[in-house]
């Protein structure tokens, strides 16, 4: 309800005490100075923006807004009340990361995934844009999904499966690729990656083609290790977090031999470099759009949504162990001086 001065612009009716009006218009709409205050101080920006406000939207007590994806501010409030797996997405740009996430959810929407069953989204309606715009005229030679832009911040899908009676929640982080490049070659950048704090697990994208095209492999191959090392060697991912490389585009040299070769080639060297530091690494094929060969089909879906939606362990609460940490003895030539 407005305040009582808006609601009607003759100062003589007290339409908002009496309930009628002033000059016995019925109903109240009718009469002319009924409501015109209202209009003319309204701010169009405030319409917009209320529409816009996630408190509108309550899911078991979290505000959450169900046709967009989800800010990273709300990532928190989700987690605190929901137990969900946080996957994030990291791949320079072109990729593969948000045909990837369509085509999660264009295969949810012809039935379930391996063992898991779609029960809902909060984000169905970017799901089904994004789904979209991949199968849009999927013939055509320019990229078919819009380049997420870096202007944009990250944001988060949301999947709810159902296994048996088993309910999971999983988010998973969508950004630009230039964001994560830049990250790579200036470390101060590296900090704005604040998704990776929140990782249960990160999925580095390695783009088969581009690994195995005579033109480009040899810098890809340096950079995509690059891109894992000084996110590694900079702390920005947590410890806890498992590590997984998915090699996608599998269509695109899926019947050719020696570039299948070339990527197992690729493949055992990043195990050598990245399996020996102590955490989870894995390394799994994907095909997320089988357009250069529909032969190869969505291969690795099915599994990745198991390893995705895998129960994640309970959150480890004790303070992190301090490493080298002074004895008192120690200190003691310190104090006396
Ligand atoms: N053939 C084939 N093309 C793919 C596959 N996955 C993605 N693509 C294509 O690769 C291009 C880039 O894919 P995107 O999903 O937009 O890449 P991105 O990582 O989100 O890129 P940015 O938003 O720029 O960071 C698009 O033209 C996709 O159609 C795949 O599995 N096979
Ligand atoms: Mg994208």
């Amino acid at each position: 309800m407005a305040d009582a001065p808006t609601i009607c612009s003759n100062p003589e009716c007290q339409v908002d005490q009496l309930g009628h009006c002033h000059l016995g218009h019925d109903p109240i709409d009718s009469c002319p100075n009924y409501g015109q205050d209202e209009v003319e101080e309204l701010d169009p920006g405030d319409v917009e923006e209320e529409r816009a406000s996630p408190a509108e939207e309550t899911v078991d007590g979290v505000e959450l807004r169900p046709n967009t994806r989800i800010q990273e501010s709300a990532v928190t409030k989700f987690r605190n009340k929901n137990r969900a797996n946080t996957i994030v997405l990291v791949g320079e740009q072109k990729a593969g990361k948000t045909t990837l996430l369509a085509a999660l959810y264009g295969l949810f929407c012809k039935g379930p995934l391996g063992g898991f069953e779609f029960a809902g989204s909060q984000t169905l309606y970017a799901f089904a844009e994004r789904n979209h715009l991949a199968l849009f005229e999927p013939e055509r030679d320019v990229p078919s999904t819009p380049r997420t832009s870096l202007g944009e911040d990250v944001s988060f899908f949301h999947l709810k499966m159902k296994s048996g009676e088993e309910m999971c929640d999983i988010l998973i982080s969508d950004r630009s690729g230039e964001a994560f490049e830049a990250a790579r070659v200036n470390t101060a950048f590296i900090d704005r990656l604040t998704e990776l704090l929140l990782a249960d697990r990160v999925c580095f994208l390695l783009d088969a083609a581009r690994l195995t095209k005579v033109e480009t492999r040899p810098g890809y191959r340096r950079i995509f290790k690059q891109t894992i090392r000084s996110l590694l060697d900079n702390d920005a991912v947590p410890k806890s977090a498992v590590l997984e490389v998915l090699v996608t585009k599998l269509d695109r040299v899926f019947d050719n031999a020696a570039l299948i070769q070339e990527v197992s080639e690729y493949e055992s060297e990043l195990f050598e470099e990245f399996g020996i530091l102590g955490q989870e690494f894995v390394i799994h094929r994907i095909c997320a759009l089988p357009r250069a060969n529909v032969g190869v089909g969505f291969l690795g879906m099915e599994e990745l949504i198991a390893r995705w939606a895998s129960t994640v362990g309970s959150a480890d609460i004790l303070p992190a162990k301090v490493g080298n940490a002074l004895r008192q003895i120690d200190r003691v030539a310190k104090n006396w001086s």
